[in-house]
């Protein structure tokens, strides 16, 4: 590949569906404090971080919170997720996702996974999918969540390799722009009328053969940097 040199990988509603977990801990949380917290308003805390997530929630109900109080909501919803995450299987690893990450390194391309997530340490262990990273990203070594590019520039940085020969598959916006952001190309995996930032979407990674779906992402990089 001329222009491709490294893909990034969000966690969470890429390789692994894990936004189902973070929706039944949040809200178990929500049902003790009598807030209404629906799926819909779940789409909104993906890519978000922990404690945002919370006040996203928070804003649901009508009661203010001390910052003692929501430390101490934030740990419990933290020990829901642990129970739920603690007990996935390689099963849950999203269809094509093993297939993709193999193909793009038997090509020579690096990869990191890019997540804000501060458990992405679990789940990469209890699904065995940390072994086809050359770099890991998570929320113990960053301190800005997406949309901030943090994530992904340091994954360029750990693998030596420019922004502009980098892409991200994302499943939130928020992440989209932290990727666009960073200068990087962007593949969303879901609905192209909500991932506006996404220069692609698909709807995931079985729905595409991987020297395809290469072709397509170095495609775009070559328009992109041709129009630069
Ligand atoms: P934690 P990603 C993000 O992970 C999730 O999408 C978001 O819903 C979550 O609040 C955030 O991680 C923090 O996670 O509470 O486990 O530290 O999409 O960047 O992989
Ligand atoms: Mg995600």
């Amino acid at each position: 590949m001329r222009f491709l040199k490294a893909c990034l990988f969000d966690l969470d509603g890429v390789l692994c569906n894990t936004a189902k977990y973070h929706f039944i801990a949040w809200k178990k949380l929500a049902d003790r404090l009598g807030i209404s917290f629906t799926e819909r308003d779940n789409e909104r805390l993906k890519g978000v971080s922990r404690m945002e997530s919370l006040e996203i929630l928070l804003s649901l109900g009508k009661k203010q919170y001390s910052p003692e109080e929501k430390r101490k909501m934030a740990a419990e919803k933290n020990g829901n997720y642990l129970a739920l995450i603690r007990k996935m299987t390689r099963d849950e690893i999203l269809p094509g996702a093993v297939d993709f990450l193999q193909y793009v390194r038997s090509r020579g391309i690096r990869t990191s996974l890019g997540s804000v997530s501060k458990n992405a340490g679990v789940i990469l262990e209890r699904t065995g999918l940390g072994r086809f990273f050359d770099s890991i990203v998570d929320g113990n070594r960053v301190t800005r969540a997406k949309p901030d590019p943090e994530v992904f520039l340091t994954g360029a940085r750990d693998l030596g390799i420019p922004p502009e020969n980098c892409a991200v598959f994302e499943d939130a916006q928020s992440g989209l722009i932290a990727a666009r952001r960073a200068g990087m190309a962007r593949i969303g995996i879901g609905n192209p009328e909500i991932l506006t930032a996404a220069e692609f979407c698909i709807p995931g990674f079985s729905s595409m053969a991987p020297e395809k779906l290469l072709a397509r992402i170095e495609s775009a990089m070559e328009k992109r940097q041709k129009g630069a």
